[in-house]
């Protein structure tokens, strides 16, 4: 049995010392700078003075570039800290007994492994990608909050270390005990990584007396407020900071998906924040929250799970945002559909919040409440597949270039379609039952973690990094490094969906031998992801200092198709300021693909917007039934090879009060996919942003209202049954009006402001 903590430590700092050996070696043979991170120098050497100017710049800098890459360099080190977990933890898996590792030790590592990379990987690096790229994208000086915005990621490293102190005092124990006698030590003997799983369950959370669960919780708390402080800052930036020309109409994509998920995080994080102090009093003053007696373990899944579900989108959104800035570079067309994109992503945001108990289908909560979750679990698909049909027209008769971007833009649309349907699969009340313990929720959920959200990352560091370095990277060893991160991403995680399907329980260190061959080609498949991150960071660090500078202001040939976006204008500035460069002109030019004249509305007469909204029904209509009626293939499919079993479904229906007829079942998932997205497309209809009117809003509001009553209708009749109605209806009108008014407010004040007024 090895031991954790010395291997843990080991690889860490291998890792760490290769990246100061290439900066060192590398720093040495710099060329001159073209731009960038430091300023131009014609020799580079260490000098103690200018290392302390350098150290006292990176601390107390308020710029939101220099934050941003902070924050992408803190981010990075927290991922590859939870890399090593995963690295161990796929180790592990590699024989069916836990022979490396003590099982206590596995849940340890899975643990850390998961809330490392959720809370200190995936947002600060959105955050530092946000930071460095979205003021230039809207045109702002900077941050609206640039001392707020510094705070906000300095509370990151102290809530890094107090999550995972245990590690370190571990290893500083077992260094000191080589010294000095067990008993003088006692406290770094004591303190464990915690190993109760990520999602904190009560009771096992309550009881456990390791005293770094309190540190953890702590640290937790520490990064809750970090981002909210960022979340706040970017919500004020979008809405106060954009510049001249910058609308709600033409706002980019990537800035909407920021300012959706900011507002999520706005509205869960501080719930987490609450759910951490009770489990805290609960562990130490002896409170009763979680207690049988209080409101028991229900109900911190309950306060957990309401964080748990929108944290998925607040860390998917900024992916898909980079998806639709990045992707039309590279396909040479215009985005597909840029007002239904804004529209999904709002209703993301919205619906991320009325999904969670579907986590909770195990549990006992009653069946007509999980009924409702289901019902909107599965609807929240919608706004995700309209993402993913408008990436897929962009592409259409596209002039695709190859180049690493575009690879991992291509990959994730991939992983996501089969990471998001299995979510789907899983949104069913008796698939979920059978399913729920298994790999294949593993399976789901890395297709989306491990897919679409570190590609679209590497894909945004490979965009920008001209931008930002003034240098290129080896762009053939980014191509490489590209396929090589889809490939093993596919071999791992469909493999867990494979043997979650034929019932393998997850979070096990010990599995029975006949499962050892796919467990091996998963480990393989993780080796491969731990490869190919290590030849991005490399790339990405000798590049810094060797790569060939930049020498053409539009390096990736952005203005042949008209998409040389504003951070690209102003970086063209700087070229021309700086260096005396020329602006580049393109060879050739074209249009990239020209959207028809938008509808105009309401106050265009009734006769346009029944026109244009048949014609968007009967679209809708076609693409939901041809939608379904693929998924229905891929559960036919499933059930030929034995991975589904309708036999069992059947039973567990019944179960839960659902028909167990296959018929009624097909039937109803037929209609229902052909009826839900022509209402989607209704209601998501062309007018909002740009022309939006009170009426528009009122109708908005009725058709989603439709849809919550059905989606949440739990058996009232009679009066009940009026008063239910009456309640949906009145308080998606005021829902409506509200967001109308406001929409209607921003739009006259920065009409004011564009006329010289206000
Ligand atoms: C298409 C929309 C999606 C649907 C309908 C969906 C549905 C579900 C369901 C029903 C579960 C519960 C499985 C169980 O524990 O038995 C689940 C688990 C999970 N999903 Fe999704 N999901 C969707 C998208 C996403 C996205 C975008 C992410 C990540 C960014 C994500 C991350 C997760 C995670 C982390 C879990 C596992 C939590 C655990 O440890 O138990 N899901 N999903
Ligand atoms: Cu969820």
């Amino acid at each position: 049995m090895l031991n954790r903590a010395i291997v843990e430590g080991t690889a860490l700092a291998a890792l760490a010392v290769s990246v100061l050996f290439l900066w060192v070696r590398e720093r040495r043979k710099a060329r001159p700078e073209s731009d960038g991170g430091y300023t131009t120098r014609e020799e580079i050497e260490f000098e103690i003075g200018r290392i302390q100017s350098e150290v006292y710049r990176w601390l107390t800098t308020t710029d939101h570039r220099d934050i941003g890459l902070l924050y992408i360099a803190f981010g990075t080190a927290a991922g590859l800290w939870g890399g090593v977990d995963a690295m161990m933890l796929r180790t592990e898996l590699l024989t069916p007994p836990a022979d490396i590792w003590t099982p206590e030790t596995y849940n340890a590592l899975f643990t850390t492994h998961g809330l490392t990379m959720l809370i200190f990987f995936v947002l600060p690096v959105f955050f530092g990608i946000g930071n460095y790229v979205l003021p230039l994208l809207i045109g702002a000086d900077d941050m609206a909050f640039p001392r707020v915005n510094a705070i906000g990621f300095w509370l990151l490293p102290p809530a890094l270390i107090l999550v995972r102190m245990g590690l370190m005092i571990q290893v500083l124990g077992q260094l000191l005990n080589l010294v000095l006698p067990a008993e003088a030590i006692r406290f770094f003997l004591t303190m464990r990584e915690v190993s109760v799983g990520w999602t904190l369950y009560a009771p096992l959370s309550v009881q456990q007396p390791n005293p770094q669960i309190d540190l953890l919780l702590l640290g937790l708390h520490l990064s809750g407020i970090a981002t909210t402080v960022g979340a706040i800052n970017f919500i004020t930036t979008i809405v106060y900071e954009r510049g001249k020309g910058v609308s709600w109409a033409n706002l980019d994509i990537f800035s909407w998906n920021m300012l959706v998920t900011s507002g999520i995080a706005l509205f869960a994080f501080p719930l987490l924040g609450s759910a951490l102090v009770m489990l805290l009093l609960d562990r130490n003053l002896g409170t009763a929250f979680f207690a049988t007696e209080g409101g028991g373990a229900i109900l911190w899944q309950h306060l957990f799970w309401f964080w748990g579900h929108p944290e998925v989108y607040i860390l998917f959104l900024p992916a898909t945002g980079l998806m639709s800035l990045i992707l039309p570079k590279f396909v040479g067309r215009k985005l597909f559909g840029y007002q239904f994109i804004v529209y999904s992503t709002l209703g993301l945001g919205v619906l991320s919040f009325g999904v969670w108990a579907h986590h909770m289908f195990t549990t006992s909560a009653d069946p007509r409440v999980k009924l409702s979750f289901m019902a909107v679990s599965i609807a929240i698909a919608v706004p995700s597949a309209i993402k993913v049909f408008n990436w897929i027209t962009t592409m259409w008769e596209g002039d695709i270039r190859l180049t690493a971007p575009f690879i991992l833009c291509a990959g994730g649309i991939g992983t996501f379609i089969i990471g998001g349907v299995t979510g789907v699969f899983l949104a069913v009340i008796p698939v979920d039952i059978l399913y729920h313990g298994t790999y294949y929720v593993v399976g789901h959920f890395h297709l989306i973690v491990v897919g679409i959200i570190p590609f679209l990352m590497i894909a945004a560091s490979y965009y920008w990094y001209p931008l930002i370095t003034g240098r290129w990277y080896d762009t053939r060893m980014a191509r490489f490094q590209a396929l090589l991160i889809v490939f093993g991403s596919f071999v791992t995680f469909m493999t867990l969906l494979i043997i979650g399907g034929l019932g393998l329980p997850r979070r096990q260190a010990i599995y029975p031998p006949e499962y050892q061959l796919a467990q091996q080609i998963a480990t393989v498949g993780g080796y491969i992801i731990g490869l190919s991150a290590l030849l991005w960071l490399y790339n990405m660090l000798v590049s810094y200092w060797r790569g060939t500078p930049v020498t053409t202001t539009d390096p990736w040939g952005l203005k042949a198709t008209s998409q040389f976006t504003r951070e690209w204008q102003w970086f063209e500035q700087r070229m021309v300021d700086k260096y005396d460069i020329e602006p580049t002109e393109p060879e050739t030019t074209r249009r990239s693909y020209a959207p028809e004249a938008e509808p105009t509305g309401l106050a265009g007469g009734v006769g346009t917007v029944a026109q244009t909204v048949s014609r968007n029904a009967w679209m809708a209509a076609v693409g939901g039934f041809v939608g379904t009626v693929l998924m229905s293939g891929g559960l036919i499919t499933a059930i030929l090879i034995g991975v589904l079993d309708p036999v069992s479904f059947g039973e567990i229906a019944e179960l839960v009060g659902l028909p167990a007829s296959p018929a009624i079942g097909a039937g109803l998932f037929l209609v229902g996919g052909t009826v839900t997205w022509p209402l989607l497309f209704l209601a998501f209809s062309d007018y909002l942003p740009g022309r939006l009117l009170f009426e528009t809003g009122l109708v908005f509001a009725t058709l989603i209202s439709s849809g919550f009553a059905i989606a949440f209708y739990t058996g009232q009749s009679g009066l009940a049954f009026v008063g239910y109605l009456t309640f949906v209806l009145v308080s998606h009108w005021a829902y409506g009006i509200g967001l109308t008014v406001t929409f209607q407010y921003l739009k006259s004040d920065e009409a004011l402001r564009s006329r010289g007024g206000g």
